[in-house]
């Protein structure tokens, strides 16, 4: 498939792309943006050699009406261009491309200077936050000294207050090559100035094109604006929900085995048909991230915009996606007057991915015109009954709050905690970011680890009233039951069930550990609760304890025992948990149990053995000594080990 932009100038950067080394080199994307007719795609050709405007119908009609793509490498920066086109009809066409881009090259025509799509264009980078730029006054062989002047002086004008007003301000020609030796070294001092990107972050590629290739199937090509792709690499198409397999990769008219962020890339993929994959789709790891039909945004309007008012419909542009939404205002105001800004939810008709973090446009419904933009806050926001007051600081927080901040507010709002993959969705971060941030916010004592299959985290109040909500439970449970030991597990988790077993569980764990609530086998009780013994029962407890002091270390079953009692099985099994928690008893196996005094008895006995025989104690003796069969013996002596009475050495025992 080498070869879907092959030109006999990219065959040539390849030749001396094969001398260096991948990874000396640095991807930035650099768009276009300005007026149609002002010189774009001239520009573009005479920078990389290549024609921007690649369909029949814009090299007939002399326009661009999609996207182009070309490339430039200039020493270690590998640049890709996304020509866009500057008629007002295809202004949709322009913010498909210009998502993903670094730097952005505003031209101005030096005949025309600035005419309404420089202004909507400027207004588009601004709103999308793009930070760096240069621009460019084009065509400056067809006017004089003076009038370059005076272009110049507009164009410092328009910008000033802006992004791009220290840019450098370029005036070149593509008829006489001025300017354009400039325009490189500035564009490589720029490119130099764009952080590097993360090669952690998960990828992301926003499709912009789709089509078949005679030989190889279907193609996608985008811009990666994050992450890294491989060949094999299995990908979700967003948001239709298909796994699809890179077949194969191309950037700039050559094939490689892994694209990285920052550039255009053409994918192969295995398993689909062209045609199911749309522009506006975005390619992203499996299962990683969720697609969302309402999302909570900051919304800024213009100041050259109409007010915008509450549940107004727009035209959502994200990535290379383009969607009809709502806005709902979510401060409660009628309409958000131009110029200002307002936190809001947006809603769709259909699916889409998006992140904390994503910038958008929003056009005028009709006449079809930028009017805002503004950023992703929220992508998953709970469905929400009347709670504008706390949503507004959880929004604020997502804003402009420090990683840490931002996840405590989340859980803040999941009373049942949050998988690491479920913060994932709700923030995009990768996997090992999730765990330091959450790391440090548990350190904080900021949220609880819940769970470990899988890594679940809580905010620790939802934790703590979680605890302070069973106590009662339990209690009450008590108060309606005086004869049950305790409520069941099961039981007590269907009273807290808004909590979530993770949170459940902790909280359950916290109070044992506190020693507010004992937990034996499946049921709960509150601690220390004095049982209220019927006559009977009162007899039965006594008879119980008295057998087991009698029998001494040779204790008898307990099924022995039962006979004699007054009181049913359930019940006698009832008063042996209280003497066991009393510690009247105590059980050295799961089905042997000896009195207290029995036990205090040996250790005396074990004591003056040590006097007269010395430390080691070889079990036959410990069975002479005792008068207890083998079958006692091990358990015993294996319950003196844990008291630390005893410590085994091979055979042996020493007394310690
Ligand atoms: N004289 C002159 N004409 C130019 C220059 N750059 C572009 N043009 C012409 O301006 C017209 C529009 O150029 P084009 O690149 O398609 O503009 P775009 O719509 O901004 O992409 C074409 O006829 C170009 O030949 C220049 O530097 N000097
Ligand atoms: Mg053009």
């Amino acid at each position: 498939m080498r070869g879907i932009f092959a030109t006999p100038e990219t065959q040539q950067v390849h030749a001396t792309f094969l001398s260096r080394s991948m990874s000396t080199l640095k991807n930035i994307i650099v768009g276009t943006a300005g007026h149609i007719d002002h010189g774009k795609s001239s520009l573009v050709k005479a920078l990389t050699g290549t024609d921007p405007d690649r369909l029949a119908e814009e090299k007939r009609r002399g326009i661009t009406i999609d996207l182009g793509f070309a490339f430039l490498e200039l020493g270690e920066i590998r640049i890709g261009f996304v020509d866009v086109p500057g008629h007002e009809r295809f202004v949709r066409n322009m913010l498909a491309g210009v998502g993903g881009i670094d730097l952005v090259v505003l031209v101005i025509a030096a005949d025309e200077s600035i005419k309404p799509q420089t202004r909507e264009h400027f207004d588009i980078c601004r709103l999308l936050g793009i930070s760096r730029g240069i621009v460019v006054i084009t065509k400056s062989d067809l006017v004089d000294p003076d009038v370059l002047g005076l272009v110049r002086l507009e164009a410092e004008d328009f910008v000033r207050g802006s992004f791009l007003q220290d840019a450098p301000i370029i005036p070149v020609s593509v008829r006489t090559g001025i300017g354009l030796d400039a325009l490189k070294e500035n564009l490589v001092r720029l490119a130099r100035s764009v952080p590097d990107k993360d090669p952690k972050q998960l990828p992301r590629l926003p499709v912009d094109r789709s089509f078949a290739m005679k030989g190889f199937g279907s193609v996608v090509t985008g811009t990666l604006i994050s992450g890294a792709i491989q060949v094999e690499d299995e990908l979700e198409l967003y948001p239709t929900g298909k796994r699809l397999r890179v077949r194969g990769l191309h950037s700039g008219g050559r094939q490689i085995g892994r694209a990285t962020a920052g550039q255009r890339t053409a994918v192969n993929l295995a398993g689909i048909d062209h045609g199911e994959m749309q522009r506006g789709m975005v390619l992203g790891p499996p299962g990683a991230f969720e697609a969302t039909q309402r999302v909570d945004v900051r919304i800024a309007l213009l100041a050259s915009a109409k007010a915008l008012k509450h549940r107004a419909r727009v035209h959502f542009h994200q990535g290379a996606a383009e969607l009809i939404a709502e806005v709902i205002l979510i401060g409660g105001q009628n309409a958000l007057p131009p110029g200002s800004s307002a936190l809001a939810q947006l809603r769709f008709e259909e699916r889409i991915l998006l992140l904390p973090g994503d910038r958008f446009i929003v056009r005028q419904f009709s006449p079809v015109e930028t009017i805002g933009g503004g950023v992703v806050l929220d992508a998953l926001p709970a469905r929400r009954k009347s709670k504008h007051q706390t949503v507004i600081p959880f929004l604020e927080t997502l804003e402009t709050g420090k990683a840490e901040a931002i996840l405590g507010a989340i859980l803040e709002r999941s009373e049942q905690g949050l998988t690491t993959d479920e913060i994932l969705k709700r923030t995009g971060w990768p996997p090992s970011q999730i765990q330091d941030v959450a790391a440090k916010l548990v350190t904080a004592k900021g949220a609880r680890l819940v769970a470990n299959q899988p890594p679940t985290f809580a905010n620790v109040r939802s934790v703590n009233e979680c605890a302070a909500t069973l106590v009662r439970m339990v209690d009450e449970f008590h108060r309606a039951n005086p004869l049950l030991p305790g409520i069941s597990k099961q039981d007590l988790l269907g009273k807290v069930k808004e909590s979530g077993a993770a949170v459940f569980e902790t909280a359950l764990d916290d109070l044992v550990k506190a020693r507010k609530v004992t937990v034996t086998g499946d049921v709960v009780q509150s601690a220390g609760r004095e049982l209220v013994l019927t006559g009977d029962e009162a007899k039965a407890k006594a008879l119980i304890e008295h057998e087991f002091e009698n029998a001494g270390l040779t204790v008898p079953g307990f099924a022995a025992i039962l006979e004699k009692l007054p009181v049913d099985s359930k019940r006698a099994e009832k008063l042996l948990q209280i003497l066991l928690r009393e510690k009247v008893l105590v059980k050295v196996a799961s089905d042997l149990i000896f009195h207290g005094s029995a036990l205090i008895q040996l250790k005396e006995m074990l004591a003056s053995y040590k006097k007269k025989q010395g430390e080691q104690l070889p079990i036959t003796a410990f069975k002479e000594l005792t008068g207890v069969s083998r079958k006692y013996a091990i358990p015993l002596l294996e319950h003196l080990d844990r008291e630390r009475v005893t410590r085994r050495v091979g055979d042996l025992r020493v007394i310690i």
